[in-house]
């Protein structure tokens, strides 16, 4: 091959680069990285986390033999340089596109991908039991986890290291530390490395001291005491028994994640090792474009962008610049800044998302009553509890899809006590770009039939700030105590919708067209736009609606909705969520248990898992849209009229 020749396109699988010189190898990591910044301008996606692990992913495919042995991505979001080597170059362009490549592992798409993830801390619990069941069968195949030193405050990383020392099965575990989560990284666990790194670079400072010492036979005559006495007070700083070690592991580190060669020989002896093993990789997260080595928390996560000006660019037009809508995440920070300037009680937590869920002027304005607790879910949901047993109003912003890994927290610390925490229940609904594991469609059905819980769906920016404001209250008969969930989705809201500002009545939703109609569409606030739009398409068919938007999935009002349900021929129920469990569900079976007169048809999402998209593709293609909406209803009315 021509030394001008780029490398990449060559490389269908790791054989294909195992004989590269390093010279060779550097310059496979310059394209790779150049690929992943173009194509993630375009197609936006996982950027700084990507560009840290170049080098390590290529010493990690050369070192060992992938399919056989098996790579577990933490996340999976830094899986970019994986695909490129592993013969996905070609559709690499297709990232995180409807019916593309997932930017995640995906084992349906390729058998490199040993193991599918997306939400944080699974990677070790999951590599131990590919590793455990591999030598069931009798294989000798290594397993090999990375994780991230943001995804290793999540707790259940804890219970499998622990869970691997007891083992003692040769489990490698790579520590990603680039000292950041998104936002820079926190908590003990933090320093700790940190700390590992210090010991790291005095043992180096030591034994190049001690060498040098000996050099000079004066120093060494004349200051031995004292430069002992000084070694050993330095080191009782440095030196502590290392966590990773007491657990059973054996520790390796930190070494330099950038340096191919290095990595390349230490893992050549951990491969060696019949014990489990812990690799601290030090990277620098966005290495190799500027920008996100400046600031890799605001790359850590993009939408497109241009290569040579970074985010900071203002996309533009003929038209002048392009101005994003603002989202129903704005409005709740806003609205939380409101609140929380005019109650010293409300307390806000996350778990490692403050930017994506709109926390950073809270932060800003409130240090003293703002926590992230790292991807600490769980924790996130039982410390919460136990400010708002002390009197506090805590409201802890979490993303829909993150909510799934804390439901016994929910439930046993919070709604059993009637403990009056505030979930702010960001990317409820369809979510663009990244497939599966981060659709927010499941915590209507998950947290409906808890005791003691509301859930409200607001359908506009206004209605949101009422109801974050009705749920920080003072408990009274109005607002009874408990947890209180708000849902919505990442989408833009709507212009206000004037009936959307009357009061919030528990348990009762609210009117927004009601002239009689035979139909009647009751959906969740996310669904506005399209609800509004089909029953425009609707009308023009001669098929008049009333809208009513339910603001309560949970308590209902239940004669309120029976009694409107008896004044209709026919009730709609639409919900940006799954039909198993959801509002529908309930709503049928209130119409059938109280007689309803109403015929009752739900739509919603059927019982699969919804792959990528954007949120108006998801919707389109879930019969979700104005369109999809407007067909369904037409047809089941007419059907309806027939029969
Ligand atoms: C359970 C869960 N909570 C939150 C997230 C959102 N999230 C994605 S990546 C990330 C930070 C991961 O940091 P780290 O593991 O150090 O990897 P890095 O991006 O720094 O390479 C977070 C919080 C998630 N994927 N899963």
């Amino acid at each position: 091959m021509h030394e001008d020749e780029p490398l990449l396109p060559h490389i269908q699988e790791p054989m294909d680069f195992r004989n590269l010189g390093y010279v060779e190898l550097n310059r496979l990591a310059a394209e790779i990285r150049q690929t992943i910044v173009s194509t993630v301008s375009k197609n936006g996606g996982h950027l700084a986390s990507n560009l840290g692990v170049v080098e390590l992913t290529i010493a990690l495919h050369r070192v060992f033999n992938s399919p056989q042995d098996k790579i577990v991505w933490d996340v999976g979001h830094q899986c970019y340089t994986h695909k490129l080597l592993t013969g996905r170059y070609s559709i690499f362009p297709t990232l995180r596109q409807c019916g593309g490549l997932s930017g995640f592992p995906k084992h349906a798409e390729s058998p490199h991908d040993a193991f599918d993830t997306g939400h944080a801390s699974t990677s070790i619990s999951a590599a131990l039991g590919l590793l455990a069941g591999e030598r069931i069968k009798g294989g000798r195949g290594r397993v090999i986890a990375v994780i991230g030193d943001g995804a290793l405050t999540g707790g259940l990383a804890y219970e499998a290291l622990s869970h691997a020392g007891q083992l003692g099965l040769p489990l490698v575990v790579i520590l990603n530390d680039n000292k950041m989560s998104i936002s820079p990284n926190v908590g003990g666990l933090s320093k700790y490395l940190s700390r590992l790194s210090m010991k790291a670079r005095y043992q180096s400072f030591r034994r190049k001291f001690d060498a040098m010492a000996q050099r000079l036979p004066f120093i060494g005559d004349i200051f031995f005491d004292a430069v002992l006495r000084l070694k050993r007070a330095v080191k009782a700083v440095f030196y502590t028994d290392n966590f990773f070690v007491d657990l059973g592991f054996e520790y390796v580190g930190p070494i330099e994640g950038h340096h191919i060669q290095r990595l390349e020989q230490v893992l050549q002896d951990v491969r060696k090792l019949d014990r489990p093993v812990v690799v601290h990789v030090i990277t620098r997260k966005g290495k190799g474009y500027g920008f996100a080595e400046k600031d890799p928390g605001s790359y850590h996560g993009v939408s497109s962008f241009s290569v040579s000006a970074g985010l900071s660019s203002e996309r533009v037009t003929t038209d002048g610049p392009v101005r994003r809508s603002p989202f129903f995440t704005e409005a709740f920070s806003r609205a939380l800044l409101d609140e929380g300037s005019q109650n010293e009680r409300v307390t806000v937590i996350t778990a490692a998302m403050e930017q994506g869920t709109g926390l950073s002027p809270f932060k800003a304005a409130f240090p003293n009553r703002f926590f992230d607790v790292g991807i600490a879910e769980e924790h996130a949901v039982t410390f919460a509890a136990g400010l708002a047993s002390q009197g506090l109003r805590p409201v802890v912003a979490i993303y829909s899809t993150f909510i799934q890994r804390a439901m016994d927290q929910v439930i046993h610390d919070t709604a059993l006590q009637r403990l009056s925490v505030t979930f702010a229940l960001d990317r409820a609904g369809f979510v663009s770009d990244d497939g599966e594991t981060h659709q927010g469609l499941f915590d209507i059905s998950l947290f409906r039939p808890i005791p003691n819980m509301t859930i409200l769906a607001p359908a506009s920016a206004g209605e949101l700030a009422c109801m974050l404001h009705w749920s920080l209250s003072v408990a009274g008969p109005a607002r009874p105590d408990g947890p209180v969930m708000i849902r919505y989705p990442k989408a833009a809201y709507p212009q206000e919708i004037p009936a959307c500002a009357a009061p919030l009545e528990q348990g009762r939703g609210v009117f927004i067209r009601q002239a009689g109609a035979p139909l009647c569409l009751a959906f969740t606030g996310s669904l506005y736009p399209e609800v509004l739009d089909a029953a425009d398409r609707l009308a023009s068919q001669g098929i008049a609606a009333d809208l009513y938007n339910l603001r309560f999935l949970k308590p209902l009002d239940e004669d309120y909705l029976a009694d409107s349900m008896n004044r209709y021929e026919m009730m709609v129920f639409i919900e940006e969520g799954s039909l198993a469990g959801g509002f529908g569900e309930y709503g049928a079976e209130l119409a059938l248990r109280r007689r309803c007169t109403a015929r009752v048809f739900t739509l919603g999402v059927p019982g699969t898992f919804v792959s990528l998209g954007k949120r108006e593709e998801l919707l389109r293609l879930n019969g979700l849209d104005g369109e999809g909406i407007a067909a369904s209803i037409r047809c089941a009315y007419n059907q309806a009229i027939l029969c």
